[in-house]
């Protein structure tokens, strides 16, 4: 049964003593400790923006917010009382999770009949902001599944399995949630690694490098006041928008987009009919950008990063018109107060902007964002599960 899902917000730092109070929380509705403690990074993606469903490479960082869930054996229910308990927005991500966590064990003979769990979920991440609040959460009930249902979560360091879960948990959420995303988010909260950005494929095979982020860059994020959230009409227009990548990837005769896209590039779109001309030239413009920004991060060139920064800002505004003139407004602020680089982050039409700034041009960056609570991300490890005994 899911207790409660508490949405944190987005002012001030992340609570160093989240784990301590979301164990004490649980004891205090249940009269009891709980048995899991899991933790699961939302993400801030750096650039290689609506891309993934292209089956093309990613930039992404698991940062240090993050969807926490408590749990213990229930006395009675099962997973199935779980399920049926879901209905609500958020608890449609928890029932992802479960049922990622349930196809996991089924390949492997585990028993799925385990006892269920109660859980409690809280977030210190900023909810429906575009930092993947939703996947988050589907990690953390998939994780809190697996411990309970007598799986065990795979070693951060077992990159195959970890992968392998990721796309479990992304299919389960497009079972749930009717979006048609690709696997960056739960990518990204499964393999983060501390001080350390993320390149993502997925075509030929998923893979993940880690590359640290230079010492002096910071990441400020900024929310536009608009929620990003995935219903209604925001996702009417991402799913929108998937199609068309797949219309393109199957006029130049390459299947769904997310298997093949990625291996036709780079080809010429002047054929492409309407809009699609514009889709596919952001699309391809991102794959070159997102390629050459993982290499201005190897050379540790804040000017380069950011200048590609930019140009994915312009080319998500321009050609796959999925920014507001809030999130321009934010990004163009942030570049004057002398951000390297400043873009809209996730799906885009609301949520958050990610603007890169060296150290020495936080303070003011900040500044220029003041009235968008903004806050500076840093780069987390991936999702776990702790004792809660250890956060007493
Ligand atoms: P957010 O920003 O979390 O809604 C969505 C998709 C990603 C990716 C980005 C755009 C889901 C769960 N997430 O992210 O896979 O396509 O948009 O780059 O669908």
């Amino acid at each position: 049964m899911v207790l409660a899902v508490n949405a944190g917000n987005l002012s001030g730092a992340p609570d160093m003593t989240t784990a301590a109070e979301v164990c004490r929380e649980f004891e205090h509705r249940r009269g009891r400790p709980p048995a899991v403690l899991v933790r699961a990074p939302g993400r801030v993606n750096l650039i290689g923006e609506h891309v993934d469903y292209c089956g093309l490479p990613v930039l992404p960082v698991a940062i240090d917010r993050a969807v926490w869930a408590a749990a213990a054996p229930a006395v009675r229910p099962c997973v199935d009382t779980m399920l049926r308990g879901a209905g609500s927005e958020w608890e449609r991500y928890a029932e992802a999770g479960f049922r990622a966590a349930r196809e996991w064990l089924r390949p492997a003979g585990e028993p799925t009949s385990a006892a269920g769990a109660d859980v409690l979920f809280h977030s210190d991440l900023p909810v429906a902001a575009g930092l993947s609040s939703s996947s988050a959460l589907a990690v953390a009930a998939t994780l809190v599944a697996l411990e309970v249902g007598g799986g065990s979560v795979p070693a951060p360091d077992d990159a195959v399995a970890r992968l392998r879960l990721a796309s479990v948990v992304a299919e389960a959420e497009r079972g749930s949630a009717g979006t048609r995303g690709g696997a960056m988010d739960q990518t990204a909260s499964l393999m983060g690694v501390a001080g350390h950005a993320l390149h993502i494929r997925f075509v030929p095979h998923a893979s993940v490098q880690p590359v640290p982020l230079p010492e002096n860059w910071r990441l400020v994020v900024a929310w536009s006041g608009k929620s990003a959230r995935k219903g209604g009409s925001a996702r009417r227009v991402f799913n929108e928008r998937v199609a068309q990548a797949d219309e393109i990837a199957r006029y130049f005769g390459a299947g769904p987009a997310a298997n093949a896209l990625g291996s036709v590039l780079p080809v010429s779109g002047a054929k492409l009919p309407g809009v699609l001309k514009k889709r596919f030239a952001h699309i391809n413009g991102e794959a070159r950008r997102t390629h050459e920004a993982v290499a201005a991060l190897r050379a540790r060139d804040p000017g380069r990063f950011g200048e590609l920064l930019n140009q994915s800002h312009a080319s998500l505004r321009d050609l796959y018109e999925v920014s507001t003139p809030r999130l321009d407004e934010l990004v163009n602020r942030a570049l004057g107060a002398g951000a390297s680089g400043a873009r809209l982050t996730g799906a885009g039409l609301g949520g958050c902007i990610v603007a890169v700034c060296e150290a020495g041009a936080v303070r003011r960056v900040m500044q220029s964002l003041e009235d968008a609570e903004p806050f500076v991300a840093r780069p987390a490890a991936g999702a776990e599960a702790r004792s809660p005994a250890r956060e007493g």
